[in-house]
């Protein structure tokens, strides 16, 4: 598809507290990406179709109940599960947007009270994102948008918490977006990050694992 005859696909990330935009981004750019003509794919985390993200959706809608390690561990567990098969279509030249990642799962857990490096610790070996992109956004700005179910973390308290612990772990490498602004601007400036990153992916930065 390029001149890079075996040019790897992009991971790139994007998280954000509840109510950010993250789902409606990501499906505008893959939309971008795919009319560029790059391969190109969605995905998420949670992925609840698997046996572990079915038991990961029956606690979030509280339809049961785990203890705080053992859903941690789960969610970890879903990201381990679908490990190889996304380093098999980053090889491939598929890039991939992916909505929540392992720095969901560091922040929603340490927000509960759990101890940060402990909630690191089963995160490290897998793929590291080529970009993380930030959508930021006031915890209030983000629920007056309304639209939070009635799913467990979907509480104004506890989201101010959660993005305490997104501040924690970002480092210089993530790119923040003011997610506050009208859609299309956050559009914008998304599309022209990512491409970037996509571009400089596939001339050959190398893949490489997280470290958290
Ligand atoms: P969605 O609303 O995006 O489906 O997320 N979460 C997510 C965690 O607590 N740990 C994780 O590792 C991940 C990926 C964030 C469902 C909720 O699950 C939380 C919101």
């Amino acid at each position: 598809s390029s001149q890079y005859g075996d040019a790897r696909g992009a991971l790139i990330v994007l998280e954000g507290l509840d109510r950010s935009g993250k789902t409606s981004q990501s499906g505008r750019l893959v939309k971008y990406l795919d009319g560029l003509g790059y391969p190109v794919e969605s995905w998420r985390f949670p992925d609840r179709e698997t046996a572990v993200g079915k038991m990961i959706s029956s606690y979030l809608t509280n339809q049961s109940q785990l203890d705080d390690h053992t859903i941690h561990l789960l969610f970890s567990a879903n990201r381990w599960e679908k490990r190889s098969l996304m380093e098999a279509k980053l090889k491939s030249g598929t890039s991939l947007i992916v909505d929540r990642y392992s720095y969901s799962g560091v922040a929603f857990s340490s927000a509960k009270g759990l101890d940060i490096e402990w909630c690191k610790a089963p995160e490290v070996g897998l793929l590291a994102p080529d970009l993380v992109v930030y959508l930021d956004i006031p915890p209030e700005r983000a629920a007056e948008r309304g639209g939070y179910g009635g799913e467990r973390y979907e509480q104004l308290e506890f989201q101010k918490n959660v993005s305490q612990y997104y501040k924690m772990l970002s480092d210089a490498s993530w790119k923040t977006v003011d997610a506050s602004q009208p859609m299309e601007d956050v559009e914008k400036q998304l599309k022209e990050i990512v491409l970037d990153c996509v571009v400089s992916c596939q001339k050959g930065k190398p893949v490489s694992e997280l470290c958290i």
